[in-house]
C-alpha cells in the first residue's frame, strides 16, 4: 500500500512525539523531523488532479525577474527597481478561471500580489515572481522557502555577472533533485558568449547534461539585437503545461519529498544507536561491575552483620518493630551501588545509546533497594530465630529431652527393682538384707549420670541465638543482593526490547515511505521536462 506523503509526514511526527515522551530522544535529536520542509503538506489548490502548472522565477536581486513577469503580462504588475531589495513579495499571475481556493496558513497575505489574466494561452499555468532570494531581508528567504514546496517549475534568473556566487546557486545546489529548472541568462544585450558558455558549464557542473538555458533581452529598445528567446521560452512551458506533465511532476515531487523524510528518519534512526541488540553488551558490563561491588559490599557487611545479630539476639523485640539502629544498606553501601549503576549509564552512553530511558528505569530501582534489602534480610532473620542450629543440632537436642526424661526414670526403676529383689529373696532365705554402701554408691551415680548427661548435652549443643540471627542476615542480604542483580538485569533487558521497538517502528514508516511504482517521467515523450530535471 503506497501512503500519501501527508500520512507519513503525520506518522513520522506521531513516532517522533512518543520517542520523546519516553526520553529515548531530546526534542532537539527529532527536530529534522519537524522541519518546515518536511512538514509542509498542504496544497494551494482544492483540486490535485486538474491544478495548473506552477511556474516561479527565481533568482538574486536585480537579475530582472520582475521585469520578465510583468513583460509576460504586458502590463506592471510586478514592482521593479533598482534600489536593493527590490521585490519583497510575492506576485501571482493567472487565469481568472483558476482557482487559488486556500492558501496554505501562516502565508502573509499583505505579501502577495495577485494579478488575473483571462489569456488563453496561459490558461493551464500559475506564473509567479519570487522576492530576491539573495535580499538582506531575511523575510524575503522564509517567503521563498515556505513556497517552494508549491511550485513545479522554477526560471532560475541570472544576469551575466552573477550566477554562482549567490544564494539563489546554493538553493540551486541544495534542492536541485526537488524541482524542475529552467534558466534564464537576462539582460544579454549586456552578456558575452563566454559568460553564457561558462553558464552552461556550471549548470552541467552541477548536475544538468543539457540544462536549458534561454537567453532574454528585456530592453524597451533592443536596438543592437541582443538574443531575445522570452517568446520561446514562454512557449515552451505552455506546450508543457498539461494535465499529465503536472501530474508526472507532482509524482516525481512526493517521491523526492518521501526521499527527504527517509533521510531525516534515518538521521534520527541513528540517535537511537545500533540496530541489533546491545543486551548482551550492556549485561556483560553489568557482571563485572556488579561482581566487584558486591565482593565490596560483602566485605563491608561483616561487621554491621554481627552488630545487628547481636542486638536480635538479645533483644528480639527489635525483630517485631523492624527498626534498629544498625542499618546494612547505609549511605556508604547506597553510594557504592549509586556508582555501580552509574557506571553501566556511562557505558551505555559510551557505545551510543540513549541513556535517558535507562536511566528512568534504573532510578526505579534504586529507590525500592533499601526496603527490599530490610525486608528480606528481616524475613530471613526471623526464619533462622525460629529454628536456630542445624538439624543435626536439632535432632540431637530432641533426643536429648527425651533421654533426660526416659534415662532417669529407667535408671531408678532398674536401681529399685534389683533393691526390692534382693530385699525380697533374701527374706525368703533366712533374714532379709539390704543390698549395701556400695550399691547404694553406684546406684546414686548411674542415676545421677544417666540425669546429668542429657542436661549437659543439651546445654552444651543449645545453638546461639547470635550466630543463628547472623546466619539468617548472611543468607538475607544474599538472597537481597541476588534479587537485585536480577533486577538490574530485567532493567537492561527491558530497555533494549523497548529500544528494538523503537526501530522497528521507524523502519516500518521508512518502509513505508518507499513508494511502490513511481511513476517515471518518459523521457521520450518530453525531452523538454527531462532537461529540466536532475537525472
Ligand atoms: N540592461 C538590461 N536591464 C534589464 C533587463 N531586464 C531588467 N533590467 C533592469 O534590471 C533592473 C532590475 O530588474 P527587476 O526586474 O526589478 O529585477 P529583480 O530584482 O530580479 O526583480 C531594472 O532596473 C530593470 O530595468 C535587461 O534585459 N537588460
Ligand atoms: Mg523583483
Amino acid at each position: 500500500m503506497a501512503y500519501d506523503y501527508s500520512d507519513l509526514v503525520q506518522q513520522a511526527q506521531q513516532w517522533a512525539q512518543q520517542t520523546v515522551n519516553e526520553r529515548w530522544l531530546a526534542k532537539t535529536e527529532v527536530q529534522v523531523l519537524l522541519s518546515d520542509e518536511i512538514q509542509q503538506t498542504q496544497t494551494i489548490f482544492t483540486n490535485n488532479e486538474a491544478r495548473p502548472l506552477v511556474v516561479a522565477f527565481l533568482g538574486g536581486t536585480g537579475v530582472g525577474k520582475s521585469t520578465l513577469l510583468n513583460r509576460l503580462a504586458a502590463k506592471d504588475i510586478a514592482k521593479t527597481g533598482v534600489v536593493r531589495p527590490t521585490s519583497k513579495e510575492v506576485t501571482l499571475f493567472h487565469h481568472k478561471e483558476i482557482n487559488i481556493s486556500q492558501l496554505p496558513e501562516g502565508f502573509p497575505l499583505e505579501k502577495i500580489i495577485i494579478a488575473e489574466h483571462s489569456e488563453d494561452q496561459n490558461k493551464h499555468i500559475i506564473w509567479m515572481d519570487m522576492p530576491d532570494f539573495d535580499s538582506t531581508e531575511a523575510s524575503n528567504q522564509d517567503i521563498v522557502l515556505d513556497w517552494l514546496p508549491h511550485i513545479d517549475v522554477l526560471i532560475y534568473v541570472v544576469s551575466p555577472e552573477r550566477y554562482r556566487d549567490n544564494k539563489a546557486w546554493q538553493l540551486l545546489l541544495a534542492e536541485g533533485g526537488k524541482h524542475a529548472w529552467v534558466f534564464v541568462l537576462n539582460q544579454s544585450d549586456r552578456a558575452q558568449t563566454e559568460q553564457y558558455q561558462d553558464f552552461i558549464l556550471q549548470l552541467n557542473k552541477a548536475g544538468f547534461d543539457q540544462p536549458l538555458v534561454y537567453q532574454s533581452c528585456c530592453l524597451a529598445d533592443n536596438d543592437e539585437g541582443a538574443n531575445d528567446e522570452f517568446i520561446a521560452l514562454q512557449e515552451m512551458m505552455q506546450s508543457l503545461a498539461t494535465e499529465k506533465t503536472v501530474k508526472q511532476l507532482a509524482v516525481r515531487s512526493e517521491k523526492v519529498r518521501k526521499q527527504a523524510l527517509i533521510s531525516a528518519l534515518s538521521q534520527v534512526k541513528q540517535q537511537i544507536g545500533a540496530e541489533n541488540s546491545q543486551q548482551n553488551q550492556l549485561n556483560d558490563f553489568w557482571q563485572t561491575e556488579w561482581h566487584s561491588f558486591e565482593r565490596l559490599l560483602k566485605e563491608a557487611m561483616v561487621l554491621p552483620i554481627q552488630q545487628l545479630a547481636q542486638s536480635y539476639a538479645t533483644n528480639s523485640s527489635d525483630l517485631a518493630k523492624q527498626s534498629t539502629n544498625h542499618e546494612l544498606w547505609d549511605t556508604w553501601a547506597k553510594t557504592r551501588f549509586l556508582d555501580a549503576l552509574d557506571g553501566l549509564i556511562l557505558q551505555a552512553d559510551a557505545i551510543d545509546l540513549p541513556v535517558n530511558p535507562l536511566r528512568l528505569r534504573l532510578d526505579e530501582l534504586r529507590s525500592n533497594v533499601k526496603q527490599s534489602i530490610q525486608d528480606l534480610t528481616l524475613l530471613e532473620v526471623r526464619k533462622s530465630l525460629i529454628k536456630p542450629g542445624n538439624v543435626l543440632q536439632r535432632s540431637v537436642l530432641k533426643i536429648a529431652a527425651i533421654a533426660e526424661i526416659i534415662l532417669p526414670i529407667s535408671a531408678m526403676g532398674w536401681v529399685g527393682y534389683q533393691a526390692f529383689m534382693h530385699f525380697y529373696k533374701s527374706s525368703l532365705m533366712d533374714t532379709p538384707q539390704y543390698l549395701g554402701t556400695n550399691f547404694a554408691i553406684n546406684s546414686v551415680m548411674l542415676i545421677a549420670i544417666v540425669w546429668l548427661f542429657p542436661y549437659f548435652l543439651q546445654k552444651k549443643l543449645q545453638p546461639s541465638l547470635e550466630k543463628a540471627a547472623v546466619k539468617g542476615l548472611q543468607k538475607g542480604v544474599d538472597k537481597s543482593l541476588q534479587k537485585l542483580n536480577l533486577d538490574v538485569l530485567a532493567s537492561i533487558g527491558d530497555y533494549e526490547q523497548q529500544r528494538q521497538i523503537q526501530h522497528q517502528q521507524v523502519q516500518q514508516i521508512i518502509a513505508n515511505c518507499v513508494s511502490e511504482s513511481a511513476q517515471q517521467i518518459d523521457a521520450t515523450e518530453s525531452s523538454d521536462l527531462t532537461r529540466m530535471l536532475l537525472p
